[in-house]
């Protein structure tokens, strides 16, 4: 079939609104189309070429929502109709990290996914012949794409698709890294490294958890104002100080937080991060992703006197078994997920939410086909 989708020819490169081919879906394979999605970091990330999985040309998008309409072969779960998020995380139920208990980090289809493909190692995506890549198993930057089935999670019908496709990455990733990763509890002093689409829901997540202090770092202070609002107690811009902001935040906090958040994916802001937390026990979880080559560092004294040094992906979320419960928790209000849309645009004008994006002046544009 035809789809109109925004297609990544080349790293660096404006998106391009052309129409596809989308072959129908094969065994265990999922044809939806998809409503809306978020433009987020990642796929900046990746369409700069920082990206060592990135390749091209390629359909971006992975923080989608939309609606089911054939399946593949053998596929028991899902039917035409139903309403789904795709997962760039799988859930397979399966496999040696799901039944771990320890990870969401399902592997049943990761090795494909890295390379633009589907689990049988071929694409449904083609333009004038050729092939284009899938992009995290998702790909919800075109008006259909094909997902496994073990990457999409059901949800209620009821849910507004045009909010709760942020669900599919930051406000998850945010909020799980949280109570998931770092498990913060009642009391506790949080610092958040960016405040994105992210920070913010690392900040929602925090509130949550009842922390007492939650404190915002952005260079762009434009992003204090819904920071506030949605929970930061104290906001830092690292360029009013003259000192280091691990410096700033150890003597705000009496020798520093419980928890801090990176949120950027700056490989510096991950060491200020680790070396503002608390001697003894305070924990650093990164979920900011940094570009090829990039390396963190330390002393092994930050480490060796206490401190722990964590990472998150989709916020420890197994998608198809909790993401369900999150999109309830945002239809009840318990989840916001208003905030953090701050643009609509129909995809023809999707390289607008990158440049909003870039300019810091957007936390999350939804776009529409
Ligand atoms: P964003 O661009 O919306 O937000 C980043 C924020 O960081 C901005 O407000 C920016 O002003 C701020 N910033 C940049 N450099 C800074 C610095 N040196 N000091 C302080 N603030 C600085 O991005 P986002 O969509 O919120 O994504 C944030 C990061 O999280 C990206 O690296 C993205 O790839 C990553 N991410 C990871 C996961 C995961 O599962 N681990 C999921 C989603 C996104
Ligand atoms: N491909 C990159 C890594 C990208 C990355 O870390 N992705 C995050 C999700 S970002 C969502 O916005 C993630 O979940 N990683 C776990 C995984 O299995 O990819 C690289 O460095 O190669
Ligand atoms: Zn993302
Ligand atoms: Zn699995």
């Amino acid at each position: 079939m035809k789809s109109r989708a925004a297609v990544a020819f080349a790293p660096g490169k404006p998106l391009e609104i052309v129409e596809i081919d989308v072959a129908p879906p094969k065994a265990g394979e999922v044809l939806v189309k998809i409503t809306h999605t978020g433009v987020c970091h990642t796929d900046a990330f990746t369409l700069s070429g920082e990206d060592p999985e990135g390749v091209f040309p390629a359909v971006l998008g992975h923080e989608g929502g939309g609606i089911v309409v054939e399946v593949g072969e053998g596929v028991s779960s899902l039917q035409p109709g139903d309403h789904v998020i795709p997962l760039y995380t799988a859930e397979c139920g399966k496999c040696k990290f799901c039944l771990s208990g320890k990870t969401n980090l399902c592997q049943a289809v990761r090795a494909t996914q890295g390379k633009g493909l589907m689990p049988d190692g071929t694409t449904r995506f083609s333009y004038r012949g050729q092939p284009i890549y899938h992009y995290m198993g998702t790909s919800t930057f075109s008006e259909y794409t094909v997902v496994p089935e073990i990457s999409l999670a059901k949800i209620d019908m009821q849910a507004p698709l045009d909010k709760v496709c942020l669900l599919g990455c930051g406000v998850t990733t945010g909020i799980g890294a949280v109570h998931n990763t770092a498990k913060v509890e009642a009391g506790a002093t949080v610092a958040v490294f960016g405040l994105g689409g992210i920070g913010l829901a690392v900040i929602q997540g925090a509130v949550q958890a009842r922390a007492a202090r939650i404190i915002g770092v952005d260079l762009n202070p434009d992003k204090f104002a819904l920071a506030r609002e949605l929970g930061a107690t104290d906001c830092v811009n690292p360029k009013d100080h003259d000192q280091p902001v691990q410096e700033v935040i150890v003597a705000m906090t009496d020798g520093g937080v419980d928890y801090s958040f990176e949120c950027i994916g700056n490989v510096d802001v991950m060491r200020a991060a680790l070396e503002c937390c608390h001697k003894g026990w305070g924990e650093s979880i990164i979920i900011g992703v940094a570009g090829a080559g990039k390396e963190i560092r330390t002393r092994p004294f930050q480490l060796v006197t206490g401190r722990v040094w964590r990472g998150s992906a989709f916020g420890g979320v197994k998608g198809r078994s909790q993401l369900p419960g999150m999109v309830q928790q945002a239809m009840r209000g318990e989840i916001r997920l208003d905030p953090f849309i701050t643009h609509r645009l129909p995809l023809e004008q999707i390289n607008q939410a990158f440049d909003l994006m870039h300019e810091g002046k957007s936390i999350r544009t939804v776009i529409h086909f």
